[in-house]
């Protein structure tokens, strides 16, 4: 499934897979619900002056740390990049170095993790192909399903937090099929590989493999040799890296215990607090569809071609002949998206609430396939992909 080139929480994979134009269920159910801050769009366009001034990103935590290159480098032996790890882990979370050693000599090396983050990014599916994926009627049928058994929690977190509880439980469906599909690999083992055995990415890896010694300290029912999780060291519901697990996990039912593989008020309180802690603004927009003047260029992000910050003003787009289609959310701060939808090209504003969707994971297609997921669990619709 989809834990592919992702890893969720985290970041920890790479390229994404499929997205779907749920245009037609975002249109028809007008999934955004108008908050203080949007307005909605005119049928008719009005000539706005270009402002080039771009608008603040949206602050973010602090990037998480990586380990040194005296545990990464590939030119230092084996041995001592291990004891560098050692080392470094102890210091970093007071975790006993007896411990970290005889933990990392029952890791066991698995060929088939590294084939399975090294493997050719198969083509990155257009959007047509990829929200199919998401957008089943299964998927959908099971969100409702899923919110239903678990309402009253989700609705505490969600009035608590101004997180949506279909947000949460499409994050929960696209990662895990709600919790059917959490991973079956040992953490201890995806992550020792990929400290140890993939250069390109080992600075996050060993990191995040530090940050399971610091996490199993803090929440001492864990057993660091059985955890499980995906290749990626993603665990539990919500597929969360060991470094969200230990910043941005909560306790949600007050027992004094973050359980993030299976326990839902844990989970529920730790994907809310995940998306508060990246921006989540309660009640606001999160995209809007976008209609294309015929003599419009594509448009060139400054700088990044991959950030998704939504630092552009609407009239910097309106200059440029892309605006709101009639009855979407406007907002001040937007990204834009084209995707290949089953109808030809899409276009997408992304607002804030769309860029910390995708904190989650760093695809824009993964993000409007979450937010559409949601919406279509909210209100049961089931789009074919066409607005
Ligand atoms: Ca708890």
């Amino acid at each position: 499934m989809i834990r592919r080139a992702h890893a969720s929480a985290l970041h920890a994979s790479a390229p994404f897979i499929v997205l779907i134009p749920l245009a037609l269920a975002a249109c028809a159910t007008q999934a955004v619900p108008p908050s203080s801050t949007s307005k909605v769009a005119a049928p008719t366009a009005v000539t706005t002056p270009v402002t080039q001034t771009l608008l603040p990103k949206v602050p973010q935590p602090p990037e998480r740390p990586v380990a040194p290159p005296s545990v990464t480098d590939p030119a230092i032996p084996m041995e001592q990049r291990v004891a560098a790890f050692v080392d470094y882990t102890a210091q970093t979370y007071g975790v006993d170095p007896n411990f970290i050693r005889s933990t990392l000599a029952q890791a066991v090396y698995q060929q088939k993790i590294i084939d399975a983050i090294t493997r050719p990014a198969e083509a990155v599916k257009p959007w047509r192909d990829y929200r199919p994926i998401f957008m089943t009627d299964a998927r959908i049928e099971g969100g409702r399903a899923f919110y239903a058994e678990n309402r009253e929690a989700l609705d505490r977190i969600s009035a608590e937090t101004g997180v949506p509880a279909e947000m949460i439980v499409a994050i929960i469906g696209v990662e895990t099929n709600y919790g059917k599909n959490t991973g079956s690999y040992r953490v201890i083992d995806a992550l020792y590989t990929l400290a140890f055995w993939h250069p390109k990415r080992a600075p996050f890896f060993a990191g995040e493999l530090a940050q399971l010694f610091g996490l199993v300290k803090e929440e001492p029912q864990l057993d660091i040799l059985t955890l499980k999780g995906s290749y990626a060291g993603a665990m539990g519901m919500g597929q969360f890296m060991p470094s969200s697990w230990r910043n941005w996990g909560k306790d949600g039912d007050g027992d004094g215990r973050r359980d993030l593989l299976t326990h839902k008020p844990d989970v529920f309180a730790s994907i809310a607090n995940y998306f508060v802690a990246h921006g989540w603004e309660r009640g606001g927009a999160v995209v809007a569809r976008v209609t294309r003047a015929p003599e419009a260029a594509d448009f060139v992000p400054e700088g990044d071609p991959k950030a998704l910050d939504p630092i552009y003003p609407q009239a910097y787009f309106a200059a440029r002949g892309y605006r709101p289609q009639p009855g979407e959310p406007v907002v001040e701060g937007a990204t834009l998206l084209s995707l290949d939808g089953e109808a030809g090209k899409e276009y997408w504003f992304g607002y804030r609430n769309f860029y910390v969707i995708s904190r989650y994971n760093r695809s824009p297609m993964y993000s409007l396939a979450v937010y559409q997921l949601a919406q279509a669990i909210r209100n049961g619709t089931v789009g074919s992909g066409t607005s």
